[in-house]
């Protein structure tokens, strides 16, 4: 068969395709998801049990791209709204430079430290279920979970247990305004910096520490180049995954119900396996260093830092407006529901 001959045929088998009323999605595609961590860390864990159903459950499969492998943070989101990326896993402290309600994880103290009550909090939580997903489709993303992954610990160069303690020290957040005003509040100077920087600038006392759940800091090596852990208690690190939302758009009923479900299954899985991580990660970090400190901080001690929350709640409200006082009455009505 001649070229044009073929393009001919071609022509019309679209054109049936399109009068039946079929999109490219009745056939089996390849979906590209990426994410933010390393083989077996959390955000891998989630993206593996969302790929095993997908493929369980249709005829399409799901290639997965860990860090670096595409970029950073704000690379694969970058790719993810321009279509490149059908899926993403991102989280709010970094798109909270995008979604400024995002950064509503960064006000301290909100949370409680527990994990029964934080899971509860977002499988039922109004304010994480429906009202999030608006901010993100306004950016062309289809939210389909947050979940937590572990509470916030912070490492510094050593143990730190007043905000002033913190004077002086240069901490790294992650590159959303409000987090700055957090580690203002507590005393520090803050550094934003994508992870990829993070090691690096420890290492090298360009920084001075950083915060990030203790799967992450043992996983990252952060406690090689950042020996004293301190539980502060003001937050878990959360995150997203999410799909690019005119794609999503255009798949059918059923197949959009199947990724809720095998985002539904990841969630699942995904609670199930931080259940323990951070104690196991934590005498992972003991095992393998004999520089490393662990302080808890007293009642009191954290009543210092509680002190500061206040001012960072208002400079929330200044950053989001009607909106985030609105998110952020929702979300503690949610929370004092979920405990
Ligand atoms: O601190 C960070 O930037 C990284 N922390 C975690 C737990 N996951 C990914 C993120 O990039």
């Amino acid at each position: 068969m001649s070229i044009s001959a073929r393009l001919k045929q071609l022509a019309v088998v679209a054109s049936l395709t399109t009068a039946l009323g079929l999109t490219s999605t009745a056939f089996a595609d390849t979906w590209r998801y990426a994410h933010e961590e390393y083989e077996g860390d959390v955000q891998d864990v989630y993206a593996h049990k969302f790929k095993e159903y997908i493929e369980e459950n249709s005829d399409h499969t799901l290639k997965i791209y860990r860090f670096g492998e595409l970029g950073e943070s704000d690379d694969i989101m970058e790719q993810t709204q321009a279509g490149i990326l059908q899926f993403v896993n991102q989280s709010p402290g970094f798109t909270g430079s995008l979604i400024p309600e995002a950064q509503i994880f960064f006000i301290p103290y909100l949370m409680p430290t527990e994990m029964k009550p934080v899971v509860e909090f977002f499988r039922t939580s109004k304010a994480i279920n429906e009202d999030f997903p608006k901010l993100y489709a306004e950016k062309g993303l289809e939210l389909l979970k947050m979940y937590p992954e572990g509470e916030m610990v912070v490492t510094a160069d050593e143990p730190v247990t007043t905000p002033a303690g913190f004077n002086g020290k240069k901490i790294r957040v992650m590159t959303n305004p409000l987090l700055s005003s957090t580690y203002e509040a507590f005393g520090a100077t803050p550094v934003p910096l994508p992870w990829g920087e993070v090691y690096g600038a420890l290492q090298t006392n360009m920084i001075q520490g950083q915060e990030n759940p203790i799967f992450w800091i043992e996983s990252g090596g952060l406690y090689e180049v950042s020996p004293n852990l301190i539980f502060t208690g003001h937050g878990w690190f959360t995150t997203a995954s999410m799909a690019n939302k005119e794609f999503f758009d255009g798949l059918s009923a059923d197949e959009q119900q199947m990724i809720r479900d095998a985002a539904e299954y990841a969630f699942n899985e995904t609670i199930e396996h931080i259940d323990g991580l951070a104690e196991a990660s934590l005498e992972k970090i003991k095992a393998a260093s004999d520089d490393v400190t662990v302080t808890r901080l007293s009642d009191k001690q954290i009543q210092a830092f509680r002190d500061r929350a206040p001012q960072v709640e208002k400079t929330f409200y200044e950053m989001t407006g009607e909106s985030g006082k609105q998110l952020l009455q929702q979300f503690k009505a949610d929370l004092k529901a979920s405990q």
